[in-house]
């Protein structure tokens, strides 16, 4: 069996630190390339800077590597991108592009870019929200994600590219921080509830958002790339379901843990951004075409969280 070599573009954010031990794993140490604007923290193994929108150095990359396989999670999220709208939208769109183009003349196998629910607007059904509607993005990263998910489709059509995608709702994880996105509040609330404090939220309580646990998530990107390429009805992106609740709702998970835990509601701009997306999500082409089915709900995903942060919080808490 021919090795691969695996470039992971934008390694150090939340997916990217949760995914490289799961793929080192799968084609072995040496074989997973990590790749960003800065050192990471913590190197997990091979390392190369790389700023993927300087398409030179992403070809050098690719060439001098012979790689064979790009997870591209490079992007400015929501919430970040509505910050500035052009910076974001040259960064995601040329980072892409590079991508698409680099794996096309140097014969890239499979590539994976993801999409995000962040492609819904107000006219698609809020509620089991099907993977064909309108897509009338509130956001600029959502407008992003819809150009890229149709270069996606057209690179395939085109010049035969393998390239596969999720439109992933907020990731809850404990190995890393997300960044700059409107789900992130799901994140923070439990770090601020393992320490001991209280979280002030900024959105309202009823606000129901599609989350999914980082196992499922690493899961379904992992199923999906190893799906065998005529199962892949959709190029686009496939919509991906976990698990939907409120923060009112989350909040009285984690209080079966930390009674005392208490949220405070200050809703700001991200408000509007999660009220135009949708509150569940219809995945059932991913589970037809290649078995998607999650494992967390929400008392799953609170349990593993609360254990993993604690282990994280405990020893720096004793020390201090
Ligand atoms: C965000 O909140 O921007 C992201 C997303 C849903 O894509 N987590």
């Amino acid at each position: 069996m021919k090795r691969e070599t695996i470039l992971v573009i934008g390694a150090n954010g939340q997916i990217g630190t949760a995914l490289l031990p799961r793929l080192q794993e799968a084609f072995g140490f040496n074989h997973v390339i990590a790749a960003d604007l800065r050192h990471p923290k913590q190197e997990q193994g091979r390392f190369e800077l790389l700023d993927a929108t300087k398409i030179d150095e992403l070809a050098t990359l690719v060439q001098r590597n012979r790689v064979t396989q790009i997870y591209h999670l490079a992007a400015v999220l929501s919430a970040k991108g509505e910050t500035d709208p052009l910076w974001a939208w040259n960064l995601n769109m040329q980072t892409l592009l590079n991508v698409l183009e680099v794996s096309r003349q140097q014969g890239v196998k499979k590539l994976f870019a993801p999409s995000s629910i962040a492609v819904f607007g107000e006219q698609a059904p809020k509620l089991e929200t099907p993977q064909t509607t309108a897509l009338d993005p509130a956001t600029v990263y959502g407008i992003s994600k819809v150009a890229a998910e149709n270069w996606s489709l057209y690179y395939h059509k085109r010049y035969g590219l393998d390239i596969r995608s999720l439109r992933y709702p907020g990731v809850i994880s404990y190995q890393s921080m997300p960044g700059g996105g409107t789900t992130d509040y799901a994140v923070a609330i439990f770090h601020e509830a393992v320490q001991g404090n209280s979280y002030d939220c900024f959105l309202a309580a009823d606000t129901l958002l599609p989350m999914i646990y980082m196992d499922d998530a690493l899961r379904a990107t992992l199923e999906l790339m190893e799906a065998p390429a005529d199962q892949i009805s959709v190029r686009t992106s496939y919509n991906l379901a976990g698990m939907s609740f409120t923060p009112a709702e989350l909040t009285a998970s984690i209080q079966t843990y930390f009674p005392h835990f208490i949220t405070n509601y200050k809703p700001d701009f991200r408000q509007g951004i999660a009220d135009s997306w949708p509150k569940t999500i219809d995945d059932s082409v991913a589970r037809q075409d290649w078995g998607w089915k999650p494992a967390y709900n929400l008392p799953r995903m609170t349990e593993e969280m609360i254990s993993q942060l604690s282990a994280i919080y405990q020893p720096l808490v004793q020390t201090h």
